[in-house]
């Protein structure tokens, strides 16, 4: 199935050449991620930071049938108003039942990322294991995939409602390195410093790219984290973010969601809960994650792929 996968012309240009690319999750641009109009300001932000550090943004979706890895204008316009949520395991049933629509998860778009040839991918927080998962089983595919797939994954940690240390724990079990960005605690989200402490800390593009290229050579299969703080002025006070949190999941848990579900109604209930002081808060951070993530491109770039770049 040729046809499976369309890659833009921009980005199929960028690719040829070597320019660094940003790969780009598409549910955090949708409603299932942010309100409206919150959404397109977030991907305008994302993908100016993108451009601005000299990368080429690769915005991942599904549209007609066809996975796409660079939407262009109209083709994100589409993409910001979909609302059926996409895991890396429902790619191929989203192709061959030929889905209109299909906002790609951090799952995904790894796998998408991973088709296509890109090594760096931007998002907000990725999925995890969810608080009394012990019960439920609810675990993120997010995890899985990373460890799969060889794609750097910039990140502000995991999203806010989830278990941390179980999380940070399964990322060990699961071989994927998680790198502080200029820090040495993964961060919370909204927080910058709440979760375990790291044991790798890196301070540029370069100090990845190393980590990322010898990794490949010793024949380890997995992506990196890297987990880069929300910037200090966007901060939000870590005992109001845990009473929001916990009153969004009383709401969830009202509604009696269950599964990828979950997800959008926390995110909205905790929106309404802040009064919208969460929107801001998690644009900032999507905004720097997408400058570190092109910074790593770059040196990704500059350090060449295969066993000669290690000495
Ligand atoms: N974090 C957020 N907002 C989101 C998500 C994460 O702050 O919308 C999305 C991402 O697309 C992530 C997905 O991959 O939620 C994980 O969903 P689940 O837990 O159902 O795997
Ligand atoms: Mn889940």
């Amino acid at each position: 199935m040729a046809d499976a996968l369309h890659i833009g012309p921009e980005v199929t240009d960028a690719l040829a050449s070597g320019t660094p690319v940003v790969a780009l999750e598409s549910t955090i641009f949708s409603e299932l991620g942010l309100p409206e109009p919150a959404n397109r300001q977030c991907f305008r932000r994302v993908q100016a930071a993108v451009r601005a550090a000299g990368a080429v943004p690769a915005l991942c979706g599904v549209l007609d049938g066809r996975a796409i890895v660079g939407a262009n204008f109209a083709e994100a316009e589409r993409l910001f108003g979909g609302s059926v949520k996409v895991g890396a395991r429902d790619l191929g049933p989203a192709v061959a039942g030929r889905l209109a629509v299909g906002v790609t998860t951090v799952s995904a778009t790894v796998t998408l990322a991973a088709a296509a040839g890109i090594e760096v991918f931007a998002t907000g927080g990725i999925g995890g294991v969810h608080r009394g998962a012990g019960l439920s089983g609810d675990v993120s595919n997010d995890l899985e995939a990373m460890a799969r797939h060889r794609v750097v994954v910039v990140s502000s940690g995991v999203k806010a409602f989830l278990d941390v240390s179980l999380t940070f724990e399964r990322l060990e079990t699961l071989g994927v390195a998680v790198l502080g960005w200029r820090t040495d605690r993964f961060p919370a989200f909204y927080v910058r410093d709440g979760g375990p402490e790291l044991s790798s800390t890196v301070n540029d593009g370069h100090e990845v790219a190393a980590a990322f290229r010898a990794a490949a050579a010793l024949g380890h299969p997995s992506g990196i984290l890297v987990a880069n703080p929300i910037p200090v002025d966007a901060e939000l006070d870590r005992d109001a973010v845990a009473e929001a949190v916990a009153d969004a999941e009383a709401a969830a848990r009202r509604e009696g969601v269950s599964g990828g579900d979950i997800t959008p109604v926390v995110l909205t209930a905790l929106t309404e809960v802040t009064g919208g002081e969460v929107v801001p808060a998690n644009i900032a951070l999507a905004e720097s994650n997408a400058t570190v993530a092109a910074e790593i491109a770059d040196a990704l770039a500059r350090h060449s792929a295969g066993p000669g770049a290690v000495s």
